[in-house]
């Protein structure tokens, strides 16, 4: 396979104008009639028109109604001697009921749906399948009118009927132009729940999302998402809803979580579909972002779209911040949003540093690519993010939002680069930090890898001054040895280190005080900020908000971490501390080449300072649930050059049982004081307090496993029994089976009958034993028996996932196994996956990326693993991309 450079963009040497496509649907064989306009791009010297297919039968090509010759090189359809404009009508046929890739037209369930992003259309019909080509489409669907009573497509139904046979037909209209990975199609048996919203000019739109039927009582929260997010986009960003009609659809096969085609989103069920007896708080906070996401994507990609697939991160990391924003502003106060903020960066710090730091490392605008599927990345999307979110800090939230309109008034309709967006935020705010610093900060896109900032400070005390010395550094990633310094706000505020009182900021040579949070902007590789007037050395609280996706390094005490514990008036710092209290003690066990499983790895200062957090009057239920949870096995492994995945687990598995014996009688007092949060709202309050309880229960049983208590196990399963709601079902369910209680298995049991039809459950009730904590490794064998039951599917992305990834990628402690049997159960399903699935194939291929940090024998066996699956004849372009950069 070749790699495509992102210098090699060039123009399209045609454009097409208009799309007229009409379509036969049949699961068997497909046709589709494909009539455009095209003519020559006069900016580009004359070459033939050269369209995209891939996995079609070719009937028929006529130019201006003429046959036409042409020739095939590979899967391009070629065509020489074309004049200036003309129309060329092609006819294809295609498979949709063998198409297991998802990618393209696709059966779900007797349900017809397409995926085109990003390079799905060319399995439809050919065409000029890249984001800058974009056309009017017009779309014509015909179909047996029993088995298919719905037909849908972008934009609007401009006429519909009967046809001989049974069958009808729909048409519709998009108003907009649009590159075709926008493009969708569904036809099926659905039913829609529907509202009419009006815009603030007055303007009535219809919402509507389809579902199977049955499914209709589980829309409630997606719709009420939906005209939440249309709302907010319009308050926040003046940007209106510019169609009549905004169509959501769910489909239980699906490669990933949604996708934005115009005015026709297709969603995975598992962002739709939720009741409260089915769906717990955070499968509602994801429907709600994601559905918010989807949405936010009508104006950041639909309207203004990439150039380029390199470019991808102009509307995943704005869309992603985009939705991160929502959520946050649908939160009722600051605590809530904190909380919000933290689950983000603990995304971006477990799944985004380690990809930074491996062999798929690559800049947010990436310079090449095999497959661009596989750049579908926590760094396009995350890290994307934070580079948004750094402009915002750097232009101040109305400057942002100014940067944001003239965005979108100079680039409408058009498909831009993210050197566009970074111009226009620049443009709108020329008075800026980031209008001043603009081409170095833009490095954020072309450079790849965490930076990393070592910061000290220095109290002088005849001076009474605090000087902090930051050095930036950031580590070589592949193709990229040497880095440039990044620019980076850095928010900071100090603490009185007696009282943990917030002190008043003074830089030196300055006259103004600030009080509170103060941005710092970073711009060279070393650079020294002294604060004036402090009578003794304080407690720095640096990056607060985390104000930039980098890793801190700052020698902190201990007594300092439990400062900014107790009184760090910023949540995420406050939190932050508690994570590196917790860090470090993980990481000194570790290193202890002596250490018994017996030895206390959590100190009584760290006990009492979480026992602080949980008895605090103030603090919110979620919030304590935050700083109670200990860093993960992958954030730890993270910290280590070499990683001995036992080590991490068991150590890891010995915080959690301190955490449950030493706190024992607080948690029963929380479980108490949380458990019972009366009728079911997932609203964030009533989330956390579940939350909370529901990491009580846990602790209770595992408490009770040390003790050989039966009590708590026993309340534990009458609440599975009683629970009025799935998140405390499944966190009751949870308790047992993580502690490995004997009752689990009777859970089990109970909860796969009770929710023996409702596929999302299921995928639930998979996914909680193949991640369970491995004792004695006792989870492969289990996995591989799950493999085997009636209900499993490896076609299936949602049950593949729920099972294989819930092993190999959410349970290092289970799937790294000194006798490597994890990894050739990995190998062996990543091969067998990539000849249905190659989109799915990758992406359980990095399990395996951070190989290379293993201890023996776990790197040898890791290695030889990957090494089996490049072997492998005739893999994908996908995995072979992935499995050949992590064996570079
Ligand atoms: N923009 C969407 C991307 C997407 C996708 C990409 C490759 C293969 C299948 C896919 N399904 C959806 C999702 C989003 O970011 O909104
Ligand atoms: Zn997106």
């Amino acid at each position: 396979p070749i790699a495509i450079r992102r210098e090699d963009y060039a123009a399209p040497a045609f454009w097409i104008d208009t799309v007229d496509l009409t379509f036969d649907l049949d699961p068997a064989k497909t046709r589709v009639l494909n009539r455009m306009q095209l003519r020559r791009n006069p900016e580009v010297p004359a070459q033939p028109l050269r369209l995209d297919g891939d996995e079609l039968n070719l009937a028929r090509v006529l130019v201006n109604g003429q046959g036409a010759s042409f020739r095939m090189e590979g899967e391009q359809l070629v065509i020489d001697g074309l004049p200036d404009a003309f129309e060329l009508e092609i006819f294809t046929t295609c498979c949709p009921i063998k198409n297991t890739k998802l990618m393209g037209l696709f059966v779900s369930e007797d349900t017809f749906f397409t995926q085109c992003e990003a390079e799905g259309f060319r399995r439809i019909t050919y065409f000029l399948d890249r984001p800058d080509v974009m056309a009017m489409y017009t779309v014509t669907l015909r179909a047996s009118k029993a088995a298919y009573p719905v037909l849908l497509s972008n934009g609007n139904l401009v006429d519909q009927g009967e046809l001989p046979e049974g069958r009808h037909f729909a048409k519709w209209v998009d108003p907009f132009k649009k590159p075709s990975y926008l493009f969708a199609l569904v036809a099926g048996k659905l039913v829609a729940r529907e509202q009419r919203i009006k815009a603030r000019n007055g303007k009535e739109h219809l919402l509507q999302v389809y579902v199977r039927a049955g499914d209709l009582d589980k829309t409630e929260h997606a719709m009420n998402s939906l005209v939440n997010s249309v709302l907010w986009d319009e308050a926040r960003f003046g940007l209106p809803l510019d169609l009549d009609r905004f169509m959501i659809v769910a489909t239980s096969d699906f490669n990933m979580g949604a996708m934005e085609n115009k005015g026709l989103n297709i969603f995975n069920t598992k962002y739709v579909l939720a009741n409260q007896a089915t769906a717990t708080d955070a499968d509602y906070s994801n429907i709600e972002s994601v559905v918010g996401h989807e949405y936010f994507h009508n104006w950041s990609g639909d309207r203004v779209t990439c150039r380029d697939w390199f470019q991808l991160s102009l509307k995943e990391g704005l869309t992603v911040f985009r939705d991160q924003e929502f959520s946050q502003d649908l939160c009722a106060d600051a605590s809530a949003r904190a909380v919000k903020r933290i689950e983000d960066v603990r995304v971006l710090r477990t799944a985004q540093f380690p990809e930074d730091a491996g062999p798929m490392a690559h800049p947010v605008r990436p310079d090449s690519y095999i497959e661009i599927s596989n750049f579908y990345t926590v760094t396009i999307y995350e890290k994307g993010a934070e580079v948004v979110r750094m402009m915002q800090t750097l232009v101040g939230r109305a400057g942002f939002e100014k940067g944001i309109t003239l965005y979108f008034e100079r680039h409408d309709g058009q498909a831009v680069t993210c050197d566009d967006f970074a111009q226009a935020i620049a443009d709108a705010n020329p008075d800026s930090e980031l209008a001043r610093l603009l081409p170095q900060f833009k490095r954020w896109y072309s450079q790849a890898g965490t930076p990393r900032l070592a910061a000290h400070g220095v109290y002088d005390a005849q001076n009474r001054s605090y000087t902090l010395s930051v050095v930036q550094s950031c580590p070589p990633t592949p193709g990229q040895q040497t880095k440039e310094p990044f620019v980076i706000p850095l928010n900071i505020g100090l603490l009185d280190a007696a009282t943990g009182r917030e002190l008043p900021m003074q830089l030196e040579g300055e006259s103004d005080v600030a009080h509170g949070t103060r941005t710092i902007v970073l711009s060279r590789a070393g650079e020294q900020i002294t604060f004036t007037g402090l009578d003794a050395e304080p407690v720095p609280s640096i990056l607060r908000g985390f104000s930039a996706p980098v890793i801190l390094d700052f020698a902190y005490t201990d007594a300092q971490l439990l400062t900014l514990l107790a009184n760090d008036p910023d949540p995420f710092n406050r939190w932050e501390a508690g994570q590196r209290l917790g860090l470090r003690a993980a990481l000194q066990a570790i290193a202890a080449a002596n250490a018994t499983d017996a030895t206390p790895v959590l100190n009584d200062a760290y006990l009492d300072a979480m026992r602080s957090v949980l008895r605090h009057p103030q603090l919110d239920a979620a919030f304590k649930e935050l700083v109670l949870t200990l860093p993960s096995e992958t954030y730890i492994a993270e910290q280590l050059d070499v990683v001995d995945p036992q080590r991490v687990h068991l150590v890891r598995e010995a915080m959690r049982a301190q955490l449950a014996t030493a706190l024992f009688a607080d948690w029963e007092q929380v479980y108490e004081a949380n458990h019972d949060t009366g009728a079911y709202t997932p609203d964030p309050t009533s989330s956390g307090r579940r939350a909370l309880a529901g990491m009580a229960l846990n602790f209770l049983c595992l408490a009770a496993r040390a003790s050989g208590d039966t009590v708590w196990p026993g309340k534990t399963l009458q609440r599975f029994k009683d629970a009025g709601n799935m998140t405390d079902r499944f966190n009751a369910l949870n308790a047992l089976v993580s502690s490995g209680h004997t009752l689990a298995a009777q859970a089990l049991a109970r909860f796969h009958a009770m929710f023996k039809d409702e596929a999302l459950v299921i995928d639930k009730w998979f996914s909680l034993q193949a991640g369970a904590s491995d004792r004695g490794g006792d989870i492969l064998p289990l996995v591989k028996q799950l493999m085997k039951h009636s209900d499993f599917s490896l076609k299936n992305p949602n049950r593949a996932r729920s099972v294989i990834f819930s092993y190999c990628s959410g349970n290092p402690g289970a799937f790294h196994r000194a006798d490597a049997a994890g990894y050739v159960f990995w190998s062996e399903r990543v091969i067998e996956l990539d000849a249905i699935n190659p989109q799915v194939a990758a992406r359980l291929a990095r399990a395996l990326d951070r190989w290379s940090k293993l201890a023996e024998p776990y790197r040898s066996a890791a290695r030889e693993a990957i090494a089996r699956v490049a072997a492998k004849p005739d893999l994908s372009k996908d995995t072979h991309e992935v499995v050949t950069r992590a064996l570079a």
